[in-house]
């Protein structure tokens, strides 16, 4: 039996030629233009999407500030204990040159003001200068990758009753607009060597039973955000995420989506959607088609949340498929940030951060192979059999095909074979970490 095993794995791991890609590539291709689907066309087009991936998950959110004490971590919760968590900069950053090599297409990378390098000396996270990220821009230059950026508003003993900007403690207030001035500083260095540098604020302020005062938080969270984004900074892309609830938080969430929705409405920045901060039954792919009517740009957080907001690695499900076809149907790409939003201790994590991007690049070019027109007229003209079947055989075109050929465009491995350099890459480095 574990012969068996060993040898399917060895089966599932196998490369691909390149003339077994060309091949079935070729066949996919001709069975995608019958239905009016240019496959060249979709490959290109998911590839150059920018998928913007989150250092967080390589340390399971720990941060490299030298701090003093424990403090609660605002509801976040990395669980399980797999061997290879990263413990520095350098870590992560040769972690993710890893990880890098088996995603195809273009990526980012999204750093929390929690991942400053002070050179061990404690700076106070409303005193951080761009000086402080110079070895993750450095690093991002010479990999041409873009950068965006995070206030950390959590896992601070400046966290106050479990309130930050929304405070009733002016001192606490005025340090978290601090922070977030800060932060926009370090996102403009970033955003003048990279480009527009997204720049989400994320609070973790809400109270656990019974509020009584749902009033004044949100009065306050107002007051404190306008003093953040009164000027602009060029180039800093500014952004808000809502949140559901949290754990210590189930009642009241200060920054709800409606919240966040209206703000962003009004003040002309971006509002951020993560997967997990919604209903379970919730669709946030039907939320595109709605906000952006109103708001010029969207941020997406893309997370697997079960059950809750548990931040599984993101796997194509149908809710990211859905998102993706949406995203595509809307032609709404240009007016969409991608981002991925979650954080696994229990399995190797460079592995975490691979099968998270690979399956949103390979929902995305699902979504681009759809031949919707064909859709659309079946739905405009009140054929709902037609429809119907016609969505299902969506599931039956050759999507696999098309994927391998455009991991081989990208030059990375097709299929899982990038698995066995997981493997090895976790013998030689991560199983030796502490
Ligand atoms: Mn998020």
């Amino acid at each position: 039996m574990a012969r068996m095993t060993a040898t399917t794995l060895r089966g599932a791991t196998r490369p691909l030629t390149a003339r077994q890609v060309e091949a079935a590539y070729k066949i996919a291709k001709e069975r995608f233009a019958a239905i009016g689907v240019d496959t060249d066309r979709a490959v290109r087009a998911a590839l150059a999407v920018p998928i913007s991936v989150q250092c967080w998950q390589a340390d399971d959110v720990r941060g490299l500030e030298v701090v003093e004490g424990a403090f609660d971590a605002g509801g976040l919760q990395a669980t399980g204990d797999y061997p290879g968590a990263a413990r520095s900069g350098d870590e992560i950053r040769r972690d993710f040159d890893h990880a890098a090599r088996w995603i195809p297409g273009k990526v980012r990378f999204n750093i929390h003001a929690m991942y400053a390098e002070t050179g061990g000396k404690r700076v106070e996270r409303d005193e951080l200068e761009p000086a402080h990220f110079s070895r993750w821009m450095d690093w991002a230059a010479e990999r041409r990758l873009g950068l965006d950026f995070n206030p950390t508003c959590f896992g601070h003993p400046m966290v106050m009753d479990g309130l930050t900007l929304s405070s009733p403690r002016k001192a606490v207030r005025e340090f978290w607009i601090r922070h977030c001035l800060a932060c926009r500083r370090v996102a403009r260095h970033m955003a003048r060597r990279f480009g527009p540098c997204v720049t989400n604020i994320w609070i973790p302020d809400g109270r656990k039973d019974s509020t009584v005062d749902r009033w004044g938080p949100r009065q306050r969270l107002v007051e404190s955000l306008d003093r953040v984004l009164a000027r602009r900074q060029p180039g800093v892309v500014d952004s808000v995420e809502s949140k559901l609830f949290g754990i210590g938080c189930e009642d009241y969430t200060v920054g709800s989506h409606e919240f966040y929705l209206a703000y962003a409405a009004t003040r002309g920045v971006v509002v951020c959607f993560d997967m997990g901060h919604f209903h379970p039954t919730e669709s946030v792919a039907d939320k595109l088609s709605s906000a952006l009517q109103f708001v010029d740009r969207l941020l997406l957080h893309v997370s697997r949340g079960v059950r809750w907001d548990s931040d599984h690695v993101v796997r194509a499900t149908d809710e990211v498929e859905a998102v993706c076809d949406e995203a595509v149907r809307g032609k709404a790409l240009g007016r969409i940030y991608w981002a991925m939003d979650y954080f696994d201790a229990s399995i190797n994590r460079v592995g975490a951060w691979v099968i998270g991007a690979r399956a949103l690049r390979k929902a995305l070019l699902r979504a681009m192979l759809e031949p919707w027109e064909l859709h659309r007229r079946a739905e405009y003209e009140g054929r709902g059999a037609d429809k119907l079947a016609l969505l299902e055989r969506r599931d039956e075109m050759p999507l696999g095909a098309v994927w391998d050929y455009a991991c081989h465009r990208a030059d990375v491995p097709t299929g899982a074979s990038w698995l066995r350099d997981l493997a090895s890459y976790e013998k030689r480095v991560l199983s030796r970490r502490e």
